[in-house]
């Protein structure tokens, strides 16, 4: 079969790919995207789960690089939900005309590295058909939270009912007058339970954790908080590249300790009343993810909250958490208040471990079975190489990505690049920001749009056609030690969750993300550049060799 020659294969058409093609484009590269999705919206394709909502605020969470798009796109309410988040991305796709350059319901097989000319050898599957490339670059806009994760229950396979992950919700699920469990309650499962506890007949949470979450502060947006944003778009975009976690907001400064003890619960009050949950734990002092005692204050003023919400005394027991408050910060649209429905209840997997699914419901180790129409499972993801692991990527040398992460898991050079996988670059990859992320992938794929450019600008200066980039072994190691430092003292570190991997029976323990923040990435990314694009080798032609 004849192979076809693009520059570039993006493989993703969520946010990152489709800004990613937008900028190879710019470069005058020809470029093909591929999706396994049947349209454009990666992560927002298919989560279609009631509830879906971004918990990034509707003016950050989109591209900064069209001006006029910012000021002229509507978002009705403070947060955007997931039918928003996609209709947006494909306005994107259709007012750059990037479509007539994606190829959907198209899955990467393999990828293999061939030193002799330079190029990734790709292999495509298309309904049924296997579709071959030689591509100068591959770029994988996988996503962060694409693979889901079904845990392994027995008797999984016996339910009678309706059985469904959020990440693949059935198009015409009807859950009107239906008895309900839902297995899992992270941000997933709190906006499911929030979304659908008014209309089911029964609805029972299976909680192995139970979570602190904030008020979102979700309303309508009014006309002169808009022409307020309008107006200052490009100082608002400055702050998101110069702040640590890109939400659009000033991060506190000022440690726990240092605000008199007096005025620290009107603090936590004020940030609870305004709502968001990244603003909860960054956005009242500084210290909240790093400082027991800063986080025991803001974990019991939640605590407290739940007492006074749920009404009756047992329910507010089990969903009250007494772990510390260093997981992804959570907030939501009633989560708490949805539990004062009688129909609605927790069964606390700590206390009642579920020991099987049977064709009619959940059965826990109390011996009872709860009897239910559907099983949902909010039970996450395998968060970042999960994708990565079901594809053969070989680099150099016939090495497998897999094996290349399988002693310490996943690493990279900024997230981006990985050494013996020449001309390969991830999109948000392992020890990427831990921000927002339309900020922190904008950075990534314009990253990655400068490597390109330089590599592509020295191959051109010996006549050669073909260029070759990689990421140094050195460059690798300095990086992980850099992201290991910035983790230093985090309380996500001690806190069980699939930031670091502990969600997924089998996964190594390992930091999976830059803590440093957008501002401190950026710096780094300056100065790489700075210093001749330092960590990286490039080349006409196969590149081997110390940088
Ligand atoms: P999360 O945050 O990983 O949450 C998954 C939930 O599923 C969480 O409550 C888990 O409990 C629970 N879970 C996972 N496996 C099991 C098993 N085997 N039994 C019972 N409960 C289980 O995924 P989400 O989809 O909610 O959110 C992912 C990210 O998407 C989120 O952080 C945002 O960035 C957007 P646990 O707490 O581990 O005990």
């Amino acid at each position: 079969m004849a192979a076809t020659t693009y520059d570039a294969i993006i493989v993703g058409a969520g946010f990152s790919g489709i800004y990613q093609l937008y900028r190879l484009r710019q470069l005058g590269l020809s470029v093909k995207v591929v999706d396994m999705a049947g349209d454009v919206g990666g992560t927002w394709y298919w989560n279609r789960y009631p509830g879906a909502m971004s918990d990034t605020e509707s003016f950050v969470y989109r591209y900064s690089w069209d001006e006029d798009d910012l000021q002229t796109y509507p978002w009705s309410h403070h947060y955007v939900k997931q039918p928003d988040v996609l209709a947006y991305l494909e306005h994107i796709v259709a007012k750059h005309d990037l479509r007539r350059d994606i190829q959907f319901k198209t899955e990467l097989v393999s990828a293999t590295w061939n030193k002799n000319n330079s190029r990734w050898q790709v292999e495509l599957e298309h309904e049924g058909t296997i579709q071959q490339h030689n591509v100068k670059y591959l770029i994988t806009a996988l996503g962060v939270l694409s693979k889901p994760n079904y845990p392994d229950i027995p008797g999984i396979d016996t339910f009678s009912g309706t059985l469904c992950h959020t990440a693949a919700w059935p198009k015409d699920l009807d859950l009107h007058n239906k008895r309900v469990g839902i297995i899992g309650n992270g941000s997933t499962g709190v906006q499911v339970i929030t979304a659908i506890a008014p209309q089911v007949k029964q609805l029972l949470s299976f909680q192995r954790h139970p979570q602190y979450s904030v008020p979102s502060g979700d309303r309508p947006v009014d006309p002169s908080y808009r022409a307020w944003v309008n107006e200052n778009y490009p100082a608002i975009m400055t702050q998101v590249r110069n702040s640590i976690t890109g939400f659009g907001f000033e991060e506190s400064t000022t440690a726990f300790e240092d605000i008199p003890p007096s005025d620290r619960e009107a603090i936590l009050q004020r940030l609870w009343d305004a709502g968001n949950g990244f603003k909860f734990m960054f956005g009242g002092f500084s210290d909240i993810a790093t400082n027991k005692t800063a986080n025991e204050a803001a974990a019991s003023f939640i605590r407290k909250q739940i007492s006074n919400i749920v009404t009756d005394p047992e329910k507010a027991r089990k969903l009250t958490p007494h772990d510390h408050y260093a997981r992804r910060p959570l907030c939501d649209g009633g989560y708490y208040a949805s539990f004062n429905h009688p129909h609605v209840d927790i069964v606390s997997l700590q206390e009642t471990p579920i020991t099987q699914i049977l064709p009619q419901g959940i059965q826990t180790a109390d011996g009872k079975t709860h009897d239910l129409d559907v099983i949902i499972f909010a039970t996450g993801f395998d968060a970042i190489e999960g994708n990565y692991n079901r594809v053969r990527i070989r680099g150099r040398n016939g090495t497998t990505l897999r094996d290349h992460w399988a002693p310490q898991g996943p690493t990279s050079y900024l997230g981006v690049a990985v050494p013996n996988f020449p001309n390969m670059f991830m999109i948000l990859g392992p020890q990427g920001p831990f921000t927002n992320m339309p900020p922190a992938l904008e950075a990534h794929v314009d990253l990655v749009t400068d490597l390109i450019a330089h590599a592509e600008s020295v191959s051109a200066g010996t006549g050669a056609s073909k260029p070759a980039i990689e990421a140094s072994p050195q460059a690798e190691a300095t990086w992980l030690r850099k992201c290991d430092e910035a983790a230093e003292g985090s309380l996500f570190k001690e806190t069980a969750s699939w930031i670091f991997g502990q969600n997924v029976p089998g996964k190594k323990y390992a930091l999976r993300f830059y803590f440093g923040g957008l501002k401190k990435f950026y710096e780094e990314m300056e100065a790489m550049k700075a210093d001749g694009f330092r960590g990286f080798r490039f080349g006409a032609g196969d590149v081997t060799g110390e940088a």
